[in-house]
């Protein structure tokens, strides 16, 4: 339990060239032979050997084929007694380890019974003993032996070299790696599975194999992610020259993961949720989240794999990046501008929804963190999506070509090495040396240095008589734990100013200049903001015009305008800029919220009858009949704000009167609109057979909403019609996204014929564990109604078919509840919040990693107003109680009370 820090890194005293590892593989007793060959870092001065070890059994030890002395350090095994000089050496280990009972599903685990491996961060250590850190990369082979009838299937990372029969019933398959490697990247896998193989030619002429892995009967739900894969190397080799460089590229799915997927190379594992698809089962967004995670864990072979992280604080050298990449690669995929407008939005509201709190709670850190006690705590939202902002903001301050060409600059230097994200900065400025980017490269890099979400305040005047708009921006950052003053951020300011007939007006500054980068759209320019403050002066401006500022979003800032209702209004009618168009129904939303909480009411969570102005349901309803704009762009302007996001403006959260105050507004949008969303349902609900299509799935999601609005407002009124039609919808479905939405309204609406469809949806589909997560799922997310989820997610931990065991089904009710409804998790009397300490007491003895993610749950609870906050200190203090917690939740619950 001791703390590691960044700045303590120091070379390893041995570097590893070679492993030759041998598996006997069985459930309860895996043995497993390394042979490597290793030899003294000839930069140090001689030292010990420290290798690392985790829940191992050892049997032997041999170096150059005899016994040697050795003696342990806590899980460490250290050995003084080496060949002396720097000549390589040979080291044999024989342990073993029990996957059965490796709930963790950290190193050797059976799932389905299977075998799997799971190395990143530090899961290598706890299959054999190794310096199991990402900046040893060696050239690996793998023998796999195992039962033949009960493991067909022996895969391992690279080529497979060998295979062939043993005795007793038992095969073997060997494997060799043609790339170096950190031990974090690899793989095996045995089992009962299946393929499904497609072979592709590269635009170089190669020809590769793919396969997607999955148990008998999974096949048909495997064509989307074969030609996700496929869509990924096309797009790699079209967009960033990088080629698959593997003759064989395989993923496997498994049902217990802990996180989506990893990127083992040649050997992708991935959660099945990650994975499978079929129309029946999964909705648009799964469709979706496929696409997007094997594209992600594709890019990986490159960005982490080719150039892996020194240590494991460069994390977002790989994250970041990655996540850019798959951001990137979903929306070039998305075609038409809107549709790329509309990933843009999902993604910046994910970044709002859970990074946004971090950077302000008491886990808030920065991108490239200084300190931990566990990593596997550090896979965040911040290293990963704020990670990738951060390398969004390279490529808005250099062009995209001049992007690409950092990007070349980066592997031409770094290919084959372990590196920091301070070479990543760096070659993207050598690369781009006229760019303010490397004019303010060493300030640049404060955004992985400084944590906490940066405020830009906007102030404009305008000067009829002279024709000028003056714009006065300053930037500041709020105090972080460990962190109490900012340095100024290298902000770019996207922006535009609106005319009120939605016209950009001209950019013409007095002074100063916009950055020189390709890529703005018209009447957009990018102003880079390094000054604590700056006063733009635009020229020839002929009328008041509306700034339009953070276009596309394009910096991970909070912004701080003191827009009048009006200028909202038109930025939602007008702006060129789609983002921003929607950003200001979102922040018409939130204002209309933050007012109706101060408006006094009778009772505490009682709100104002009808918080929404005329004019701004009058302007949702032009979008939502507008002729010309998309489904998809629709529905994402016409979803109020949500409970967790309005928390996110408050400084004191009062949760049951937030969600009061949401539900207020959306009862008052459901009526007022109501033959809106009569005309918006029929005009969207058909979508023919179903394609996962940007347009197709706008389409849907536009006509679920409407649905969902519809039976919310027959409720009101005590209509049966639309809860009928909405059943019968349910039923009927002939896929996923149609009858989970159909289901939701009627779990919204609170309608009795929502459990009639519950029971139907369980008989069709408990056999089929993904679908069977989102039942349990839905349950948890519906509407608090005086106080009802509660008791609903008791009974549902109790059902047959949940599991605290498998991760999926665990976070389908726990992190649901706990992370997701707000109003039914934060309850006056505390209840949810006992529930939240008995869970993560409970599951951190199980999976320590999945615990702590549960553990998060309470970031916010110094915000509570009272009597949530006291309740809240109660249930974490009596976690922190227990003396045998993991590091993963003594990290988080240390953390939150600090
Ligand atoms: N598997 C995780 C990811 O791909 C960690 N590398 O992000
Ligand atoms: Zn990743």
């Amino acid at each position: 339990t001791t703390v590691t820090r960044r700045l303590d890194y120091a070379p390893p005293a041995f570097w590893i060239d070679t492993v030759d590892l041998t598996f006997d593989l069985d459930p309860t007793k895996t043995r497993v032979l390394n042979k490597m060959t290793l030899r003294r870092n000839p930069d140090l001065a001689p030292q010990a050997l420290r290798l690392d070890g985790d829940e191992l059994n050892l049997a032997r030890v041999l170096v150059n084929g005899q016994g040697t002395s050795f003696r342990m350090e806590g899980e460490q095994l250290v050995l003084e007694s080496l060949p002396e000089g720097h000549e390589p050496f040979e080291l044999e280990i024989f342990t073993t380890c029990n996957p059965e009972k490796n709930t963790k599903l950290m190193g050797l685990f059976l799932s389905g019974g299977a075998f799997f491996t799971q190395c990143e961060a530090e899961g290598f250590r706890r299959i054999t003993y190794f310096i199991d850190r990402p900046d040893v990369m060696a050239s690996y082979t793998v023998t796999l032996r195992a039962d033949k009838a009960k493991y067909p299937v022996l895969l391992s990372n690279g080529n497979l070299v060998d295979e062939g029969e043993l005795d007793g019933g038992r095969h073997f398959a060997k494997w060799q790696d043609p790339h170096k490697k950190p031990s974090y990247l690899f793989a095996l896998v045995a089992g009962q599975l299946v393929a499904r193989e497609q072979r592709i030619v590269s635009r170089s002429g190669k020809e590769h194999l793919l396969q997607v892995y999955v148990r008998p009967g999974d096949l048909d739900q495997t064509e989307h992610a074969m030609n996700s894969l496929i869509h990924s190397v096309l797009w790699d080799e079209a967009r960033f020259g990088l080629p698959l460089d593997l003759e064989r590229f395989m993923i496997v799915a498994t049902s217990d993961f802990n996180a989506g997927a990893m990127e083992n190379k040649g050997l992708n594992i991935f959660n099945t949720k990650y994975v499978l698809a079929k129309a029946s089962t999964a909705t648009d967004a799964d469709f979706d989240a496929v696409e997007s995670v094997i594209g992600h864990e594709y890019f990986h072979n490159w960005t982490g794999n080719r150039v892996t992280c020194r240590d494991w604080f460069q994390l977002s050298l790989k994250e970041g990046l990655t996540v850019f990449r798959d951001q990137e690669f979903s929306m070039d995929l998305a075609s038409t501008p809107s549709a790329r407008a509309v990933k843009r939005i999902e993604n910046v509201i994910g970044l709002r929804s859970a990074q946004f709190p971090e950077d302000g709670g008491p886990m808030a850190h920065p991108v490239r963190p200084d300190e931990y006690l566990e990593i596997g705590n550090f896979y965040t939202s911040t290293v990963y999506e704020k990670g990738s902002e951060v390398v969004r903001m390279y490529q808005t301050l250099v062009g995209r070509d001049g992007f690409r060409e950092g990007m070349d600059l980066y592997f031409q230097r770094h290919d084959g090495q372990a590196v920091t994200c301070d070479d990543f900065a760096q070659a993207m400025a050598d690369a781009n040396p006229a760019s303010d980017l490397a004019r303010l490269l060493p300030q640049f890099k404060r955004w992985y240095s400084q944590s906490g979400t940066p405020v830009v305040k906007a102030e404009g005047t305008y000067d009829p008589a002279a024709r000028t708009y003056t714009l006065k921006l300053s930037q500041s950052c709020p105090p972080t734990p460990g962190q109490p003053v900012k340095e100024p951020f290298v902000i770019p300011v996207r922006l535009g100013l609106v005319a009120e007939d939605g016209r950009d007006l001209p950019l013409r500054l007095e002074q100063g200049s916009f950055a020189q980068v390709q890529g703005d759209p018209d009447g957009s320019r990018t102003y880079v903001l390094s000054d604590q403050q700056a006063t733009l002066t635009f020229l020839d401006v002929d009328s008041e015009p509306v700034p339009s500022l953070m276009r596309g979003f394009s910096a991970p800032v909070k912004l701080d305008c003191n827009y009048t209702f009006e200028q909202l209004m038109r930025l939602l009618a007008k702006d060129s800029d789609p983002f921003n168009r929607w950003e200001a129904a979102q922040l018409l939303g939130l204002r209309t919220a933050i007012d109706a909480m101060s408006t006094p009411t009778a009772g505490e969570t009682a709100a104002p009858a009808r918080p929404l102005s005329e004019a701004y349901i009058a302007a949702l309803r032009g979008v939502l009949r507008h002729p010309e704009l998309d489904a998809a762009f629709k529905a994402l302007v016409l979803s109020l704000p949500d409970d967790d996001y309005i928390a996110e403006q408050m400084s004191e959260v009062d949760p049951q009167r937030i969600h009061a105050v949401r539900e207020a507004m959306k009862a008052q949008l459901v009526t007022d609109l109501r033959d809106d969303w009569e005309w918006a349902y029929d005009h969207y609900k058909d979508t023919g057979a179903y394609q996962p299509d940007p347009v197709s799935t706008g389409r849907r999601s536009l006509a679920g909403l409407a649905l969902s609005a519809l039976c919310q407002s027959a409720q009101a009124t005590n209509e049966a019609i639309w809860p009928g039609k909405a059943y019968q919808r349910f039923k009927d479905a002939g896929n996923m996204t149609d009858r989970q939405n159909a289901l939701n309204a009627l779990l919204e609406s609170g309608h009795e014929l929502a459990a009639r469809a519950l029971e139907r949806y369980y008989e069709l589909f408990h056999t089929e564990a993904l679908a069977l997560d989102k039942w349990f799922a839905l349950q948890v997310l519906a509407p608090d109604r005086g106080g009802n989820i509660l008791p609903i997610v008791q009974k549902l931990i109790k059902h047959p078919d949940f599991s605290l065991r498998t991760p999926n089904r665990a976070r389908s009710v726990l992190s649901t509840y706990c992370h997701r409804n707000l109003a039914g998790f934060h309850r006056r009397d505390g209840a949810g919040y006992n529930f939240w300490a008995d869970r993560v007491i409970e599951l951190d003895k199980l999976n320590p990693q999945v615990a702590s993610r549960l553990a998060r749950a309470m970031d916010q609870w110094a915000r509570l107003a009272e009597p949530y906050r006291q309740a809240a200190r109660t249930a974490i203090e009596r976690v922190a109680a227990k003396t045998d917690l993991s590091n993963d939740v003594r990290e988080v619950i240390t953390r939150t009370l600090a």
